[in-house]
């Protein structure tokens, strides 16, 4: 066993789902490398200290610069609000360490694909923590794709719903109300929740080549956390997109934090010539198929039993699911860290990078900037793609 210790940067949200998955690696799966909780970094010395004491990290720093720079560190793992990934990464792949950052990468494009090159310049391993493609369910569509059984494919819808910011009166800025603020977050939906939607389309069905967005700001107001002051919302409250593909399908994305009684509510459902696969996170252990069968050898297709398959993604033939317990038994959020944290070390015991790398989340970063561009200027984009 080698030891990958870790420093990680923010004690919030994405600092507890990456360090539980640092903690459960070695049970789960046989890697060999053993993630050591070196130290985690956070403004607040007295969050990060608590932080540390519960997670079980050695030491605790305040100034991330020393955290890149420390020599006890192999990886860097960036849990920090969005302002913050760019100088962090850059920092962290100059000092040769290996940088998993969360989404999205970047605040724009031209951060990310400076990212891309620093880490592809300095040769160390990279990885953004798209955690949703390793959903089983989600994995598995992967597969059913892959496999061909979808066919020629026509169009790919997706949701992405949450009601969180409905009030007037939920601030702006500060701990996990940052994703309000665009001068931290560089967006609203797009970034924190089309990006998921957009790596998890693009990795089923291919690049996006052209879209056109509208978004809205339905709250132009809110007080600063920060500064106590009223302040203009910068952010897209809500956001939709149609997108065409490049094997030709269309696709529709939806997404807003003003969906009443939705929480997390990301859908995609993808429809071919031979079939059709839907997937719901607010039933993450289904994936749903419908397979069309045309008359085989004389035998005459049996119409009155033709139907969608929800399929429990619980066997040990499923995706990551050999890894846990008996068939039927499910697997939950944190899970989905842990599998890419397991691919991500297993990518780099093979040789085989895991993705997406900060290259290919490069590509999300293209789609995300061109939706916003879209939604400023009412006109059709080309992502580059
Ligand atoms: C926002 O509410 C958020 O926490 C995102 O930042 C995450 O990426 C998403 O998975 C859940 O929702």
């Amino acid at each position: 066993m080698k030891d990958l210790r870790v420093g990680m940067m923010g004690y919030g949200f994405m600092g507890r789902a990456h360090s539980n998955a640092y903690k459960r690696l070695t049970d789960f799966f046989p890697v060999q490398h053993k993630p050591i909780l070196k130290a985690v970094c956070g403004r607040n010395a007295d969050k990060a200290r608590q932080f540390a004491s519960n997670w079980g990290y050695e030491r605790v720093e305040t100034d991330w610069r020393k955290l890149v720079d420390a020599p006890d560190i192999d990886l860097i793992d960036i849990g920090t609000p969005n302002d913050t990934h760019h100088e962090i990464a850059l920092a962290a792949a100059r000092n040769g360490k290996m940088v998993c950052c969360e989404k999205p990468l970047a605040m724009n494009v031209r951060e990310a694909e400076e990212m891309a090159r620093a880490v592809e310049d300095a040769g160390v391993p990279n990885m953004v923590w798209f955690n949703y493609r390793r959903v089983p369910s989600i994995a598995l569509a992967k597969q059913v794709i892959d496999e061909g059984r979808i066919g020629r494919p026509f169009h790919y819808r997706a949701t992405y719903l949450q009601d969180w910011t409905i009030a007037a009166d939920v601030p702006q800025g500060g701990a996990g109300l940052w994703r309000l603020d665009v001068d931290v977050a560089g967006s609203g939906v797009t970034g924190d929740l089309l990006a998921h939607s957009i790596d998890t389309a693009m990795w089923l069905n291919g690049p996006i080549t052209r879209l056109v967005a509208k978004t809205e700001t339905f709250v132009k107001e809110r007080i600063h956390a920060v500064t106590g002051k009223v302040q203009p919302v910068g952010i897209d409250d809500a956001c939709m997109f149609l997108a065409e593909f490049e094997n030709g399908s269309m696709g529709t994305f939806e997404s807003t934090r003003y969906a009443r009684g939705r929480k997390n509510y990301n859908t995609f459902e993808l429809n071919g010539a031979d079939g059709s696969v839907f997937f719901d996170l607010e039933e993450p252990e289904y994936l749903q198929f419908f397979e069309y069968k045309q008359q085989q050898s004389g035998k005459k297709v049996e119409g009155h039993l033709t139907g969608w398959r929800k399929i429990h993604v619980t066997n040990s033939e499923h995706p990551y699911m050999n890894r846990y317990w008996v068939p039927g038994t499910c697997i939950g959020y944190e899970h989905t860290f842990l599998n890419a944290l397991a691919d991500f070390v297993m990518g780099i015991e093979a040789g085989k990078p895991a993705q997406p790398d900060f290259r290919e989340a490069l590509k999300t970063q293209r789609v995300c900037d061109a939706v916003l561009e879209s939604a400023r200027t009412n006109q059709w984009i080309r992502t580059g793609l």
